[in-house]
């Protein structure tokens, strides 16, 4: 059995993404809290000479290390064969996801959520605008998507492409954005699936 160790923080979606899919796959790993107000420099080893961007989340993996939380993702899915890793025609659908994933609801609402909960007297209303339209655009995208009934992104069964497009919609009132009927049922489906934990009574631990 691979030894793993995820590092990560509790206010992260991108480390809520990955601890998700260890968990609901039964994955065992061990999980150290960084503090990520912190500066880099003084942040602990071994994250700080593995983490190769400085970021959450890092899984360090039989001691090979891991960064970029779909790629990690991508990562364990192939390793456990499971979440979409099961065939070569599944990983291919859920890899189109992952990468809309990181350039559009994976950027537009984290940073519209960290705006609004983190950032003093909030962003410059030039860059809430930006990011608002964005999140309409990408929320709309996924609506639509979802429109033909099917229970999950890819086909009838979870991948990780729906643990990395959900994560910060389970913050979405930090973000105070409203989500439309179909994205709000694919969630509640999201959360009936065994193992699954809302972000915010995940331990730090
Ligand atoms: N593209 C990266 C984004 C990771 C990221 O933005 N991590 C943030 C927390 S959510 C972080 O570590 N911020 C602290 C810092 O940059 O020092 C991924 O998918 O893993």
């Amino acid at each position: 059995m691979a030894r793993i160790t995820l590092f990560g923080n509790r206010e992260s979606g991108h480390t809520y993404k990955v601890r998700m899919l260890l968990t609901m796959a039964g994955i065992g790993h061990d999980y150290t809290e960084i503090n990520l107000k912190q500066p880099r420099e003084q942040r602990p080893e071994p994250f700080r000479s593995l983490a190769k961007f400085g970021e959450v989340p890092l899984l360090v993996m039989d001691g090979q290390p891991y960064v970029q939380s779909n790629a990690i993702l991508l990562h364990l899915a192939e390793h456990a064969g499971c979440f979409g890793g099961e065939s070569p025609e599944r990983l291919a659908r859920m890899r189109e996801w992952l990468f809309w994933e990181a350039n559009r609801i994976g950027f537009s609402l984290p940073n519209f959520r960290y705006g609004r909960r983190f950032v003093a007297g909030g962003l410059d209303p030039a860059v809430e605008a930006f990011l608002r339209a964005r999140f309409d655009a990408d929320i709309a995208r996924l609506e639509h998507e979802l429109a033909d009934g099917r229970a999950f992104i890819v086909d009838d069964q979870p991948t990780i492409a729906d643990l990395a497009l959900s994560a910060y919609m389970y913050w979405s009132e930090q973000a105070l954005v409203q989500l439309p009927p179909g994205v709000t049922a694919w969630l509640v489906r999201i959360a009936e699936l065994p193992g699954w934990c809302h972000p915010d009574a995940m331990a730090t631990q």
